[in-house]
């Protein structure tokens, strides 16, 4: 048993949280990892009505806990922050943003509240106003990123705050969750190893994108729109290299971003879409179901630890 303050606050037997990945993680990926023993996340960037149905059909599916992710910058965020305490949703987490206005209201009707921070100040204002957890997420995760590496970044924000930090980005096999508990977090946030998961709805395109992906295959595209969004280089990302050498307008990577990420999840279109995976791919090899992935991560770990203190003389 991994005593750990976060698994015992949210009730789950293993500190791991699945990342909320957008138009990917549904009820039946969120009750795979809860039957696991993490914490399932369901999307919150979708429509609401959508969102409502995948958290009906995910308490069918599992009796442990599991959450809702609200991407801030999602047309529905308002909405979806409101349906969650309509259908006793127990944690929210939160990407892209800071969701200060929405604390209040979620620790009103008793939500665990755990957002995503990429950086110091972020967390330190979200633990003044009230959350009960923070994901410091390095900018090695698939998605939406921030500017500082998991292992820059991480340590400070537990230096700087006292409730329990959760680290992601980069995280995908025993030796990163080794690492990110040395680093003193209370947990572990992963999404692009469960990418390949049997649960996980993808298609198999996108799934084989992921597991043949090389180390260096992943790049950050549409920064100077501000949202910085790490994918899998394609024919798409090629095409936004293209706007950033040329110095193109905003409009111009609007335009090419839309309907890019449905392209990738819903078509399988893995060469004009946006393959979201963070640069962890490289590592990811094999399809396995969320049980298989989250204990094999931890027994490895555990080993890893051992090995460790050995070196150290640590009997
Ligand atoms: O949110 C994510 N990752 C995401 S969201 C997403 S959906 C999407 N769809 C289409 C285009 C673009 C995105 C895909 N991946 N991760 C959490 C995260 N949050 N990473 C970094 C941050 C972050 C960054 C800056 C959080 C807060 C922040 O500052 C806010 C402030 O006000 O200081």
């Amino acid at each position: 048993m991994i005593n750990s303050k976060f698994a015992q606050m949210v009730k789950i037997k293993y500190p791991i949280i699945q990342g909320g990945m957008a138009r990917i993680a549904d009820s039946s990926l969120a009750a795979a990892v809860s039957n696991a023993g993490g914490l399932g996340i369901i999307t919150g960037n979708a429509p609401v009505e959508w969102v409502r149905e995948e958290i009906r059909k995910a308490k069918k599916l599992t009796d442990k806990p599991f959450g809702v992710n609200i991407m801030l910058l999602g047309e529905t965020a308002e909405a979806v922050a409101k349906m969650v305490c309509e259908e006793g949703v127990k944690v929210v987490t939160t990407g892209a943003g800071n969701p200060g206005k929405y604390i209040d209201m979620w620790k009103e009707y008793d939500i665990k509240v755990i957002p995503v921070v990429a950086s110091v100040a972020l967390a330190k204002r979200m633990e003044r106003a009230g959350v009960d957890a923070v994901i410091a997420e390095g900018c090695e995760s698939g998605g939406h990123v921030g500017e500082l590496t998991t292992m820059a970044l991480v340590p400070q924000v537990v230096d700087a705050v006292s409730i329990p930090v959760i680290a992601a980005g980069g995280i995908g096999d025993g030796r990163g969750v080794a690492a990110a508990f040395m680093l003193g977090v209370d947990g572990i946030q992963v999404g692009t190893r469960f990418l390949v998961a049997h649960e996980c709805i993808v298609p198999e395109a996108y799934k084989q994108k992921v597991l043949h992906a090389k180390d260096i295959d992943t790049q950050v595209t549409g920064r100077p729109t501000g949202h910085p969004v790490r994918v899998l280089r394609n024919k798409l990302t090629r095409q936004f290299q293209l706007l950033e050498k040329e110095g193109a307008p905003i409009e111009k990577y609007e335009e090419l971003g839309r309907g890019a990420l449905s392209r990738a999840v819903v078509d399988g279109d893995v060469d004009n879409g946006s393959v979201m995976a963070g640069q962890i791919s490289g590592l990811v090899c094999k399809e396995q179901s969320c049980e298989e992935i989250i204990q094999e991560m931890f027994s490895e770990a555990e080993k890893h630890i051992s090995r460790v203190e050995k070196m150290f003389g640590i009997e």
